[in-house]
């Protein structure tokens, strides 16, 4: 079968758009080769007259296929009403971390690179010999040669992520790049918004379908997407159409909090019902009513908003947005990671009702306490109907055994998994309204399942 190419992006039926005259540098290294990056900022980059260099830390799958179809995608945008699709032309060339490390330490030090954006999952940031590592060599090439300004631009949903990555870097620099970086390296905050499946063989069929011809790096997306960026960059950059502002912290948090905090709490009671994606998990009886409660009173009361934004109409647009059946996002794809996610989406949210009221005479925390116990549930490994589910999970063994010391009672479950201090902070794993909370609907979950557990709230 003809793979797409340039040649043939010529031919295309017509509803399909198709990139103009394509970029023919590279002024973006991009770190991360995933679905989200092709949605995301592959399209806003495809909008400017810049190009992407994008490398993939491991899996050669993407970056073969691109490399095979002269860089281009295909992005489909999935509506209640239907499809559109988009071919991307923003990639102009492909990297392979594992085996080509010299030339990405030449690109992060290369004049021509100026600004590094990254989607390489929340975990990636804790390990120094991985990409942090990656990134402070080719930053100490770029110093010794005295090199132009550069961005290191975060897109993983980690708050404070501009932050989240320069301390992830700088303290491997030596003292020369150290003093170069003072005046010549920005690392800026953003919040990335939209949501991506992991591609699957239908999104491929989809691509030929309405292509004609074969393209395996094709991606599916929701119609939504959203990029705040704080404007903050140290040398030249893509006339991305973002929104740039000095308080990304707030937008991160409402964000994280709001779209990401339920999504991973609809994933571990969908995962526990047995039900494969968020759109059909928030049509369980029960469900959405729960997913606006636990936004309106725990969520919202946990933080100030940015300016202008108001956290119930967010959390209605993303229920929305969870609605669309068109997207076919599993419940599985979320709930990995949970160690890595839920500080940000869950606990934080915990730990700040929680100490605006330590005596617990306020704020009650029974909502909150629901996706606690989902995700210690979830993460023994069963659902309701006694299917496995798989934990993927960095903290996997620690999770594990945290659990089987528990034994079966639910209170000591809850005890075992809010004691697991890289996860959960003080202010939550010591407050006994949650932990009591959290203990009764565990006891919910396992005696009726999750699908009971929402219907019954
Ligand atoms: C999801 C996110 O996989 C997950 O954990 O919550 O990827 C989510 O779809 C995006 O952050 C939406 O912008």
């Amino acid at each position: 079968m003809e793979r797409l190419s340039n040649a043939n992006a010529k031919r295309l039926p017509g509803d399909v758009r198709v990139p103009g005259d394509r970029p023919q540098t590279s002024g973006v290294l991009h770190l991360g080769a995933g679905a989200f990056h092709r949605a995301h900022q592959a399209v806003y980059t495809d909008d400017t007259d810049w190009g992407i260099t994008v490398a993939a830390p491991r899996s050669r799958g993407v970056i073969d296929a691109l490399a095979a179809q002269d860089g281009l995608f295909t992005v489909a945008t999935l509506g209640p009403e239907g499809a559109s699709m988009r071919v991307v032309g923003a990639i102009v060339d492909t990297l392979h971390i594992a085996t080509e490390r010299e030339r990405a330490l030449d690109l992060i030090a290369a004049d021509t690179t100026h600004v590094i954006t990254l989607t390489i999952t929340e975990k990636a940031y804790r390990d120094p010999n991985g990409i942090p590592g990656l990134l402070a060599a080719g930053i100490a090439r770029r110093a010794a040669r005295s090199g132009p300004p550069l961005t290191v631009l975060c897109c993983d949903n980690l708050p404070d992520n501009g932050k989240t990555t320069r301390d992830a870097v700088e303290p491997l620099f030596d003292p020369m790049t150290r003093e170069w970086a003072e005046t010549n390296l920005a690392f800026p905050s953003s919040m990335v918004d939209r949501i991506v499946p992991a591609s699957t063989p239908a999104t491929y069929e989809r691509a030929l379908l309405e292509l004609g011809v074969t393209d395996l790096a094709a991606v599916e997306a929701e119609p939504f997407t959203q990029w705040v960026i704080e404007d903050d960059f140290a040398g030249p950059r893509p006339d991305w159409k973002a929104t740039y502002t000095n308080d990304v912290a707030g937008w991160e948090r409402l964000k994280l909090r709001t779209l990401n905090g339920v999504h991973s709490t609809l994933a571990y009671l969908g995962a526990l019902a047995d039900v494969e994606t968020v759109s059909d998990t928030l049509a369980l009886p029960g469900a959405e009513n729960f997913a606006r409660w636990l936004i309106g009173e725990q969520i919202a009361p946990s933080f100030t908003p940015p300016d202008g934004q108001d956290t119930h109409a967010y959390g209605e647009s993303v229920l929305e947005r969870f609605r669309n059946p068109a997207i076919r996002h599993r419940c599985l794809q979320i709930a990995m990671d949970g160690s890595q996610k839920l500080p940000q989406r869950l606990f934080a949210t915990i730990a700040d009702l929680a100490q605006a009221d330590p005596a617990g005479n306020t704020v009650d925390l029974d909502l909150i306490a629901l996706p606690v116990a989902a995700w210690t549930r979830f993460c023994a490994g069963r659902s309701d109907a006694g299917a496995e589910l798989p934990l993927d999970d960095p903290l996997k063994d620690v999770i594990r055994q945290s659990l089987a010391a528990a034994g079966t009672n639910p209170a000591a479950r809850i005890d075992a998994i809010l004691g697991i201090r890289q996860v959960v902070p003080e202010p939550v794993a010591d407050n006994h309204q949650l932990r009591r909370a959290a203990a009764k609907w565990l006891r919910e979950l396992d005696r009726h399942g999750a699908a009971t557990t929402l219907e019954h709230l």
